[in-house]
């Protein structure tokens, strides 16, 4: 803030110089968004939270928050990071120093327009429709916890349908066995497939994950399904995690013969990340052709012994992602419990896709159990709609994947 902005008493800084700043970040966005410098239509809110002076370094920053058809809901914030050091007799007067921790000093959010005739349509900076996966069994979840969870194929397959109504393109499937144990038998992922087939077009993506303690021929047990049975997509499970008071492991030996397999028998795999070394796992794997684009990532963030589900993690996956992946990589990201719906949010916001269920939830809202995946699947799909998100129909999910249209 040059001498010249002082503009009251005390070197004082007038508050339109931030709106200033904030207009700039948000011609940014819109070039970034549309390909157009776009207009400010309005401020909803503007909030002064600390004095700034002449002398004062400021770095404003802002994010796109709601994606509208020719409208873009923003969000903006400058932070006071630098201060001139009072002279002294053993300063000069150009001193400044860093403040330890940078002050927020104005936030504000508003709407720019980017009217439709003047977006470059070229530019891949809109997020596509949000592909809502959900999970809807899980291998650890039990009745005890919430007695609405499907187990045999016939709820599976009702329960994948009120999904897919509800917005989900994509199930993320467990079986159980007879006494509801987590199984990976072929024959039961084959009669629910067949099950979940007969009611819905669905994209099936079955666990190769299984539950603790298996072994890779074991959790390989839905890649028996081929033909008509053969799922779209399976799970691949790189990296070992603490898991709760359990060791999920993936040796590297096993993940590549998970990964051979995979690949052998035809099904994409979707790329399981719970820590940010995986996804150096996982750029290895491409690496030496076990696993080719197109790749689809999902996040899992927020189990006990992994990473944590924050916005600082998830932005720095997708970051690393982008560097690490090659080209055309979609992301979806799964929040574990209470993490679930507010990480649905960010991916809504963020322009990934999210997975919700049972398998990894089993709350609505706080103390209320989800009647099933698919109040959680809604409650997805809202916060696509708050966020100016499409949701992702079936055949746009497997257009958006690089998956071929289902004969
Ligand atoms: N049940 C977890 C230990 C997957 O489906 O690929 C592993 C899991 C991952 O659920
Ligand atoms: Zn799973």
């Amino acid at each position: 803030m040059g001498a010249n902005y002082a503009h009251y008493a005390g070197g004082l800084v007038d508050g339109a110089k931030m709106l200033e700043l904030f207009g700039d970040v948000a011609t940014e966005l819109c070039i970034r968004a549309d390909g157009d410098e776009g207009l400010f239509r309005a401020y909803d809110s503007v909030e002064f939270l600390a004095p700034v002076r002449a002398g004062d370094f400021i770095e404003a920053e802002g994010t796109i928050t709601r994606w509208g058809k020719t409208s873009l809901g923003m969000e903006f914030v400058a932070r006071k990071v630098i201060v001139p050091t009072p002279h002294r007799d053993d300063t000069f007067e150009s001193s400044a120093d860093l403040l330890p921790e940078p002050i927020v000093v104005c936030r504000a959010r508003g709407t720019c327009v980017v009217p439709e005739n003047v977006r470059r349509k070229d530019v891949v900076g809109r997020p596509t429709a949000c592909i809502i996966t959900a999970a809807i069994v899980g291998a650890e979840t039990t009745r005890a916890q919430n007695p609405h969870l499907p187990l045999n194929a016939d709820e599976l397959a009702a329960e994948a349908e009120r999904c897919v109504q509800a917005g989900a393109s994509v199930i993320h499937l467990h079986v159980r066995d007879d006494a509801g144990r987590a199984s990976q038998e072929g024959p039961r992922f084959r009669a629910a497939i067949r099950a979940i087939r007969a009611r819905t077009d669905v994209i099936i993506q079955t666990s190769t994950g299984g539950a603790v303690g298996m072994t890779v021929a074991e959790r390989a047990g839905p890649l028996e399904c081929t033909g008509a049975d053969a799922p779209e997509m399976a799970t691949l499970n790189v990296g070992t995690i603490n898991f709760g008071e359990d060791v999920f492991m993936n040796k590297a030996a096993d993940t590549s013969d998970m990964a051979r397999r995979i690949g052998a028998h035809g099904a994409m795999p979707e790329v399981e990340i719970y820590d940010a070394g995986h996804l150096d796992i996982a750029a290895d794997l491409v690496k030496h052709g076990l696993v080719s684009a197109p790749i689809h990532l999902q996040f899992v963030l927020g189990v006990k012994g992994a990473l944590a589900a924050t916005e600082r993690n998830l932005e720095y996956l997708i970051e690393r992602a982008e560097e690490l992946m090659p080209a055309g990589t979609t992301w979806g990201v799964a929040g574990i419990g209470r993490h679930q719906l507010p990480m649905a949010a960010l991916a809504a916001r963020l322009g990934g896709n999210a997975r919700v269920g049972l398998e990894d939830n089993i709350y609505v809202d706080k103390g209320v159990l989800a009647e099933g995946s698919a109040p959680l699947v809604a409650r997805a799909a809202e916060l696509c709609k708050v966020h100016g998100r499409a949701i992702a129909s079936v055949s746009e999910a497997r257009t958006l994947l690089g998956l071929k249209a289902r004969a």
